[in-house]
């Protein structure tokens, strides 16, 4: 047996690139991974216990949360509260973000921004969910509250950013803009060890994952384009193969696996989509970016949009660099017919 790197080692190991680094970032990916290990076994029990169905309210975007939900976002604030170095978390399930304001947090020079459990209408199914996050430098002065405007910075501010997927196995894969990295959860004994050094997407792939369902909403653009990936050409793989998942981050990470294209566009009734920019288009960006990959709003890098507002949706083109080119060509010839 080869050595095995656990991630605890590996964030520590890390930490010795950036001379200057008093190890808090290495502290508050550590509460990340505490927190993953407790949901997943809570998302492991979810089809036994009685955990399952809504939890009765709706969240922000008005969907009704499940309990999973809500556990996991209590799970990931505890845990990043707890750690210290985070002085607010906005989080997909919440209003408005969240300010630690104890004598410790105060201090804290991060802010976290996430979304718990997304996918979370998969859990039921025993399909798998995952959890996103993305790390900030805060921009108000410490010692004090978290702003506003520590939450609303552009995407390519992030010092950190990943995922954690509840599948067949559990994975963490994050980066700290020095490349990306996987570790798989062995659960005989609850540790994630390195088991997918340095990913990247493959340049070009032959998946494409879009709601297809969505097709009579899409802009003439996303249409286009859904023929193109349909038609027959061995120069370029085609017909490339359709998968969706309907579990972003399970969609996401197979085809940083394999090489593909994710896309979440405009329709017509929501000209935006769906993602969220904040909670899940930019840390998937951040990681996208760091593993040879585009993230794109079909016009537009997703890393250099300025955020408005916490909650803003944006249309979201991932993956392989050349899909996602390919992708942008067709939005381009067709924008005057966009939604
Ligand atoms: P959620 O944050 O409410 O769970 O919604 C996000 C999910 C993504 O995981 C997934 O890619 C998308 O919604 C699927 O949406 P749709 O069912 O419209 O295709
Ligand atoms: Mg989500």
């Amino acid at each position: 047996m080869g050595k095995i790197t656990t991630l605890a080692e590996f964030i520590v190991e890390r930490q010795r690139d950036f001379p200057y680094a008093k190890g808090e970032l290495s502290s508050l990916l550590s509460a990340i991974r505490l927190a993953a290990k407790v949901v997943n076994r809570e998302v492991n029990k979810a089809g036994l216990v009685d955990i399952l169905g809504s939890h009765g309210e709706e969240n922000v975007q008005g969907e009704e949360q499940q309990k999973l939900d809500v556990y996991a976002n209590e799970k990931f604030m505890n845990a990043l509260r707890a750690q210290g170095e985070v002085c607010g978390v906005a989080s997909e399930e919440n209003d408005d973000y969240i300010v630690f304001d104890d004598e410790n947090t105060y201090n804290g020079k991060y802010v976290v921004l996430m979304d718990p459990l997304d996918g979370s209408s998969n859990i039921d199914v025993n399909v798998s969910i995952g959890t996103i996050f993305s790390i900030y430098r805060r921009v108000s002065p410490a010692p004090g509250p978290a702003t506003l405007e520590d939450f609303l910075q552009p995407g390519t501010e992030q010092v950190a950013a990943g995922y954690v997927i509840y599948g067949s196995s559990a994975m963490l894969v994050y980066s700290t803009g020095n490349g990306v990295n996987g570790f798989t959860l062995d659960p005989s004994i609850g540790v994630f060890c390195l088991s997918h050094p340095d990913m990247k997407f493959p340049e070009t792939g032959k998946i494409y994952s879009i709601n297809e369902g969505n097709y009579v909403h899409f802009p003439e653009g996303v249409k286009k384009y859904i023929k193109y990936c349909q038609e027959s050409d061995p120069g370029t793989r085609r017909p490339y193969t359709a998968r969706y998942i309907g579990s972003l981050v399970a969609d996401f990470h197979r085809n940083l696996i394999k090489g593909g294209i994710y896309i979440y566009s405009g329709i017509t009734r929501s000209p935006n989509g769906k993602l969220r920019l904040l909670y899940e288009c930019n840390p998937l960006a951040f990681l996208t970016e760091q593993a040879n990959g585009f993230a794109s709003n079909g016009f537009q890098r997703i890393l250099e949009i300025k955020p408005t507002e916490l909650h803003q949706r944006t249309p979201f083109f991932v993956g392989s660099k050349d899909m996602v080119a390919k992708a942008e060509e067709f939005m381009e010839m067709y924008k005057e017919q966009t939604v």
